[in-house]
């Protein structure tokens, strides 16, 4: 499962994010800054789009450019189920098939799910197990890369318009 830290609800202090499988919930953690955490889930609104999905890999990164931090996240069930329709992996592995998410944030403690923006990463149904984001050396953009299953890469590079008055 994945794990991403950060001031993700504008307190200036740490909080930690946590993917969990299909029926439980992802996982916010709020940090006090002196060690204690409270569990945020759903005051923050993170928790029930991800009640139907098998989160694994997550960053938290200001995807919009808005000054706040946002939660990019991949996921694919462990356990066959039923096939959501547009499942493309491939027979054996349909059934395990699900978007990635993009959650929002607010600024002050809320998100909200704007998968769809995402590109390829919210609307492709498929299995993904791991992901991670950085900067690539050609672009002022950050890439989001995420490994599906056991073969391949797909690339979703965010366009920001900081990337574009850059470059
Ligand atoms: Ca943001
Ligand atoms: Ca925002």
């Amino acid at each position: 499962m994945g794990v991403a830290w950060g001031d993700l609800t504008g307190h200036h202090g740490c909080d930690v994010f946590i993917t969990n499988l299909r029926g439980e919930m992802n996982i916010l953690y709020i940090g006090d800054g002196k060690g204690q955490f409270t569990d945020e889930t759903m005051s923050t609104g993170v928790g029930p789009p991800s009640l139907d999905r098998t989160g694994f890999g997550v960053v938290a990164l200001d995807n919009e450019l808005d000054g706040d931090l946002d939660l990019v996240l991949v996921n694919g069930k462990v356990k066959r189920a039923n096939r959501q329709p547009g499942a493309r992996p491939g027979e054996h592995w349909n059934v395990y098939a699900e978007p990635g998410q993009m959650l929002l944030s607010d600024g002050k403690g809320k998100f909200r799910d704007e998968s769809p923006l995402a590109g390829l990463l919210g609307t492709r149904i498929d299995v993904s197990r791991a992901l991670v984001a950085g900067r690539t050396s050609t672009t002022t953009a950050i890439s989001i890369c995420w490994r599906l299953r056991a073969a391949g890469r797909r690339e979703f590079i965010g366009t920001s318009r900081r990337a574009a008055d850059t470059g």
